[in-house]
C-alpha cells in the first residue's frame, strides 16, 4: 500500500515537473461554452466609458431612490459614489430573494467541526436577521453605532452582520483566532456600543471560553452596553444582569417584522481592522453603495455564478474581509447557495474539505495558497478519496501562489477540467481588482491576470512613472466603487497611508509587480513592514510592541522570512534587559505574550537574542539586514549603520546555530 502511494506520489511529482513548463493554460472549451463572460467585450466596454460602467453596475442592486450621480470627486481622495441614492445591504442580500419567491433556496449548507449540519434557506435568515435587528434596536442601537462581532464560523455570524446593516449600524468584525485583548483594542477605536460573541468556540476537538474572556475587558470598554452571546456549545457562561443577553432568547422575544433603514449610498456599512505599519491596526471603512456594487458584480462574474445551479464555497474565515465579501454579502446578494464550516481543514481528518465538497455537490471552490500548500503536503491521496466532479472553478486569494502549487491544485482538485482564478485584491479594495474571467481570459500560473473592467491598475516607479517590463510599484490610477473611504476616525492617516506617496488620484498599494508581455500582473508582495503570514497580515510593529510588553525585554526587531508552507513566518530579535541570558523558557514566555496580545497566529516561529539590534544613525532598525541575515543571504550595505559591528555579530550567532542545525 505504503509503495503504491510512493510510486503515485513520484508520478504525480514527474507530472507536475512537465507541466511547469506550460506557460498559460486555455479554458476548456465546454466552460467558455457555458460561461457567463466568454470574451473581452466588459473590458472593452469599461474602458470606452468608465462612468457608464459603473452606474450600469450599481443600477442591478435594488435601490429605495435610484442614484443620478456616480463618482464625486470633488474632494479627493474622499471619493462618493452614487451619493444621491439610497438603499439597504440587507434588502439586497435577503428581501429581494424572498419577493421573488426563492426564500427556500439554500443559503449556507453549514457544517460543523463534529459532523453536525444545519440548511439555513434566505427565509431563515431574513426572519432572524430582523428580530435580531429589533433586538438591537430595543437595546438603542441605531443608525452610525458600530457593533463588534467575535463569533466562530455559524450562521449567527451572517445573521449579526445582516441585522446591522438592517438598521444602518456599522459591524466590526474580530476575527475569532485573535485574542480577547485584540478584542478589546477595536471595541476601544471603534466605541463599540455593543458585542456580539458567544459562550465557547470549538477548534479540532477542543473548546475555549469565550464569554468569560470577553468578560475580562468588557469593564474597561465602557461604550458596550449590550452584550448578545450566541449559545454554541451551550457552556454555563457568566451573565451581567442588565448588559448581556443570550442570542436565542433575545431573538424569540423580538418583533418579526423589522423594516430595513433607508440608508444613504455612503452610509458606514462595516469597519474592519487591518495591519498596518504602525502598531495600531487601521479601521478600513466601508460604505454601501459602491461596496455592495463592486461585490456583487464580482462575486457573480469572476466565479461565473449561476444561483440555480451552482454551490459556493469560499473556506476563508468572516473576519477576514474576504469571508465579509465573499461568504457574506456577493453570495448573498446574488442569491447563491454556500457552504460555510466551521472547523480545520484537516479535523477530523485531512480530507475533510473533500467530503464536504462531495457531499454538497460544490461546483466553485475558493481558497488560499497556504492551504494548497499544505494539502499538498498532505498528499493527494485524501483528495482522491471523494468524488469531486462537480468542481468547475477554482480560486485562490490572499498571497501569491508559486507555480508548483498551482499546478497541484489544478490536477489534483481540478482534475485539469477547472479554470483558476488567482484574485489579487486587498481589505481596502473591498473586492476582486486583478485577475482572468474565467471564460474570456488564459490563466497563467503564479500571475493574477489582468485588471477588472474599470479599474486602472499600473506599476510605477518611485516618482509615479509607469514602469514597463521590469518591477515596480502596484498602484491603482482612478477611484473605484468599493474603495475604502477612509480609516476609521483618522482621515489624516488614510491619506498619509494611501495618497501621500503618488498624490490623492492615484491609491499606493503597498504591494510590489511586475507586468510581462501580454500586460498581465505578478504580484510579488508586500514593500511595507506588513507580514503575510497563511494569508494573514500582520504589522511588524503590532508585534513587536507585544514582544516588548513583557519584563524582561528591552527591544525587539521583528521580520517576516520566506516560509515554505506558510508563505512567510515570523522571526523575531530580542534584546534582552540588563544582562538576562535567552533561554527555552524565555522563548516561550514571548510566544505566549503574543499569543495573549494579538493571537496564536502571530507568535513568531523564531525568536533570535541579539545583543543589540542593527540601526542607522538616526536609530531606525534596518530590517533589510535582518531579512539578509535571517534568510542566510550575503549583507547588503551596511555603510549607514551607527555600528556595522552589531550586524556582523547577529550574522555569526545566526550562522552558527543554523550549523547546529537548532532551527525547525
Ligand atoms: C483579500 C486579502 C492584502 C494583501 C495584498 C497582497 C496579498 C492578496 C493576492 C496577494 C498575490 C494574490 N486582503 N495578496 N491576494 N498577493 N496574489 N492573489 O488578502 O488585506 O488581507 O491582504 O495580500 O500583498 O496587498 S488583505
Amino acid at each position: 500500500m505504503e509503495a503504491a502511494t510512493g510510486k503515485a506520489q513520484e508520478r504525480l511529482e514527474a507530472e507536475l515537473g512537465e507541466l511547469l513548463e506550460r506557460e498559460s493554460f486555455e479554458p476548456p472549451e465546454d466552460f467558455v461554452a457555458a460561461a457567463l463572460v466568454g470574451d473581452q467585450s466588459l473590458h472593452e466596454e469599461a474602458a470606452r466609458d468608465p462612468s457608464a460602467w459603473w452606474a450600469k453596475l450599481a443600477s442591478e442592486l435594488d435601490w429605495f431612490s435610484e442614484p443620478t450621480e456616480v463618482l464625486d470627486d470633488s474632494n479627493p481622495p474622499f471619493f462618493k459614489w452614487f451619493a444621491d441614492g439610497t438603499l439597504n445591504a440587507s434588502v439586497n442580500c435577503l428581501d429581494r430573494h424572498i419577493a421573488a419567491g426563492n426564500g427556500d433556496r439554500v443559503a449556507f449548507h453549514w457544517h460543523g467541526e463534529e459532523g453536525e449540519e444545519r440548511e439555513i434557506t434566505y427565509a431563515d435568515l431574513f426572519r432572524d436577521t430582523q428580530r435580531l435587528a429589533n433586538v438591537l434596536k430595543e437595546r438603542g442601537v441605531g443608525a452610525g453605532d458600530v457593533v463588534g462581532i467575535y463569533l466562530p464560523m455559524i450562521p449567527e455570524v451572517a445573521v449579526a452582520m445582516l441585522a446591522c446593516a438592517r438598521i444602518g449600524a456599522p459591524h466590526n468584525v474580530v476575527f475569532g483566532g485573535f485574542s480577547p485583548e485584540a478584542v478589546k483594542d477595536r471595541m476601544e477605536f471603534s466605541e463599540a456600543k455593543a458585542l456580539i460573541t458567544t459562550d465557547e468556540a470549538r477548534r479540532k476537538g477542543k473548546t475555549a471560553q469565550i464569554k468569560p474572556a470577553v468578560d475580562d475587558f468588557l469593564g474597561e470598554v465602557p461604550s458596550i452596553e449590550t452584550v448578545i452571546v450566541v449559545r454554541n456549545t451551550g457552556a454555563e457562561v457568566p451573565m451581567t444582569d442588565g448588559r448581556d443577553l443570550f442570542y436565542d432568547l433575545a431573538i424569540e422575544a423580538a418583533e418579526a417584522e423589522c423594516e430595513p433603514a433607508e440608508l444613504e449610498a455612503e452610509h458606514p456599512l462595516y469597519i474592519l481592522y487591518t495591519s498596518g505599519s504602525t502598531a495600531k491596526p487601521k479601521g478600513i471603512l466601508h460604505t454601501t453603495g459602491g461596496y455592495l456594487t463592486g461585490v456583487a458584480w464580482t462575486t457573480r462574474l469572476v466565479f461565473d455564478l449561476k444561483p440555480d445551479s451552482d454551490v459556493f464555497w469560499c473556506s476563508a474565515d468572516v473576519g477576514w474581509v474576504t469571508g465579509h465579501s465573499y461568504i457574506v454579502y456577493g453570495p448573498l446578494m446574488n442569491g447563491v447557495t454556500s457552504v460555510m464550516y466551521e472547523g480545520a481543514p484537516d479535523y477530523p481528518d485531512k480530507d475533510v474539505w473533500w467530503e464536504l465538497c462531495e457531499r454538497y455537490g460544490v461546483t466553485v471552490f475558493y481558497t488560499a495558497p497556504t492551504a494548497i500548500r499544505a494539502c499538498m503536503k498532505w498528499g493527494a491521496e485524501y483528495p482522491a478519496r471523494h468524488d469531486l466532479s462537480a468542481l468547475r472553478l477554482l480560486g485562490t486569494v490572499g498571497e501569491p501562489i508559486n507555480p508548483k502549487a498551482w499546478l497541484w491544485y489544478w490536477k489534483v482538485i481540478g482534475r485539469e477540467r477547472c479554470p483558476i482564478v488567482d484574485t489579487w485584491w486587498q481589505t481596502e479594495t473591498g473586492h476582486i481588482m486583478i485577475t482572468t474571467l474565467p471564460g474570456a481570459q488564459a490563466t497563467k500560473p503564479g500571475s493574477a491576470g489582468t485588471p477588472l473592467p474599470g479599474i486602472d491598475a499600473a506599476v510605477l516607479d518611485q516618482h509615479g512613472n509607469e514602469v514597463e517590463g521590469g518591477q515596480g510599484l502596484l498602484a491603482l490610477r482612478k477611484p473605484w466603487p468599493g474603495m475604502l473611504r477612509t480609516l476609521y476616525k483618522e482621515d489624516d492617516r488614510y491619506v498619509e497611508t494611501y495618497f501621500k506617496k503618488f498624490g490623492p488620484g492615484t491609491y499606493f498599494v503597498g504591494d510590489a509587480a511586475r507586468r510581462d508581455s501580454d500586460r498581465y500582473f505578478w504580484i510579488i508582495g508586500r514593500v511595507d513592514d506588513v507580514i503575510n503570514v497563511s494569508g494573514h497580515r500582520l504589522s511588524t510593529a503590532e508585534v513587536e510592541s507585544a514582544i516588548v510588553s513583557h519584563a524582561k525585554v528591552a527591544e525587539s526587531a521583528v521580520i517576516g522570512q520566506a516560509d515554505e508552507d506558510t508563505g512567510q513566518s515570523i522571526c523575531a530579535f530580542v534584546t534582552l534587559e540588563g544582562d538576562l541570558e535567552g533561554t527555552d523558557e524565555l522563548v516561550a514566555e514571548i510566544r505566549e505574550r503574543v499569543a495573549l496580545r494579538i493571537g496564536k497566529l502571530a507568535r513568531p516561529k523564531r525568536v533570535v537574542w541579539a545583543d543589540d539590534l542593527p540601526k542607522t544613525r538616526s536609530g531606525k532598525i534596518m530590517r533589510r539586514l535582518l531579512r539578509d541575515i535571517a534568510e542566510g543571504r550575503e549583507l547588503g550595505d551596511v555603510t549607514t549603520l551607527r555600528d556595522p559591528q552589531v550586524v556582523e555579530e547577529l550574522d555569526e550567532v545566526v550562522k552558527r546555530r543554523a550549523s547546529e542545525g537548532e532551527e525547525e
